[in-house]
């Protein structure tokens, strides 16, 4: 990373990561190097890497595509899951384009069966994911890692070994180390960065390319940010505002118009709690388990994604980061008929308001614009009342 770049240019690059990825991606391809589609957090990314391939976020953001999907698929579905089909039913997704293998597990409805038709254009594996998080379970989703791991074997022509999958592990959690570090910054009061060029930083490393052991510098350049960022918050500080905690459904398609409005109307976002921030990060998978497939099996099923039923361990960790991040109010974002978090927004919110002691509100939304007018009013509205 070039030191000498000012903090907006740095928090712009990786911005723009996932905008030069059809660049990025051709070149991953023209070395030969194996690329695996994914679309959800409890992909256990450590196979992928163990056997030298690339993994690429396949959860489209944008409402581009969604007319064609809805050609094929109902409405009222949630946009990420119409965007995630109409990008592959168009062709116009670089990653979904060059991926030799999409993975999928069975989360919520939609993508599961959304799943099913994405066989017509890709090569899919879909890891039966189940919704308890009981020793049960764990058994069950020890072997689905062990069938996906098989999988790769007999698709890419490789052996994986455990070994191999060791060197994985320590690699992710340096990145994940290195991920809350960064995130970790924004606990100080004033906060160092926007929530916006925190969320810049979060969302772009997933679009980086140079995943692979003896590639990855990732975490340095993380390192890199961390030190610049706090030689400016020597002498620059941001001023104070009210801290909010962002949870609920994935950001990409919505991050604009809800952080966006947030940090126009006065206040800071300080935590994501949701996949793409707290969520993937926080839990390092056990290095020091000599069962790498036990090891793996843990740290992904323990995910507190509103799939699971219940689900305690969202409440944990929002828990711990309103204390940690010393947070005002706490914002949810649903996308639209996505029901598991929809309902599950009745405990998060007793939860935030009755156990915090702190505001709660909801918002549901779309990738469309059509509503930013009216979320940036609702939005603004909260936050004086801060
Ligand atoms: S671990 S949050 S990435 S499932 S928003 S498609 S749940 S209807 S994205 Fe998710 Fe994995 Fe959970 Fe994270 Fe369905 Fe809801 Fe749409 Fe969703």
């Amino acid at each position: 990373m070039e030191l000498k770049k000012e903090l907006p240019e740095i928090f712009e690059e990786f911005a723009e990561a996932r905008r030069n990825s059809f660049i990025s991606a051709k070149k991953v391809k023209d070395n030969n190097i194996p690329m695996i589609g994914t679309f959800c957090t409890y992909f256990p990314q450590e196979l992928a890497i163990a056997m030298g391939a690339i993994t690429v976020s396949l959860c489209s953001t944008s409402d581009e595509t969604i007319p064609d999907a809805e050609k094929d698929l109902p409405r009222n579905l949630c946009p990420l899951i119409k965007s995630s089909y109409g990008f592959a039913k168009t062709d116009k997704c670089p990653y979904f384009y060059f991926s030799d293998l999409i993975v999928g597990e069975t989360t919520c409805d939609g993508k599961k069966k959304m799943y099913e038709y994405l066989g017509q254009f890709k090569n899919v594996h879909v890891m039966n994911l189940p919704n308890t998080q009981s020793e049960d379970s764990l058994v069950l989703w020890k072997k689905e890692i062990i069938r996906l791991k098989e999988a790769l074997e007999a698709q890419f022509g490789v052996t994986i070994t455990e070994d191999d999958i060791r060197a994985a592990i320590r690699s992710r959690n340096d990145v994940r180390r290195a991920m809350k570090r960064f995130y970790s910054l924004s606990k100080l009061d004033p906060v160092p960065m926007t929530g916006v060029d925190q969320y810049k930083v979060l969302y772009g490393s997933t679009f980086r390319m140079d995943q692979r052991i003896k590639e990855n510098k990732l975490a340095s350049d993380i390192d890199d940010i961390i030190a610049k960022i706090m030689t400016e918050y020597e002498t620059n500080k941001l001023p104070k505002k009210p801290r909010i905690l962002v949870t609920g459904c994935p950001l990409g398609g919505v991050m604009e118009k809800i952080v966006g409005a947030i940090e126009q109307n006065g206040a800071y976002v300080v935590c994501y709690e949701n996949c793409g921030g707290a969520k993937a990060v926080e839990d390092l998978v056990d290095e020091e388990n000599p069962d790498v497939y036990d090891a793996l099996a843990r740290k992904y099923l323990n995910i507190g994604c509103s799939c699971m039923s219940p689900n305690p361990n969202r409440i944990l960790l929002m828990d711990r980061l309103i204390d940690e991040y010393k947070v005002d109010a706490v914002v949810e974002v649903i996308l639209q008929a996505c029901h598991t978090y929809n309902v599950e927004t009745l405990s998060i919110k007793r939860f935030v308001n009755q156990e915090k002691g702190i505001p709660y509100m909801s918002v549901e939304t779309d990738f469309s614009t059509s509503d930013a007018g009216q979320l940036n009013t609702r939005l603004a509205a909260f936050i004086e009342m801060l």
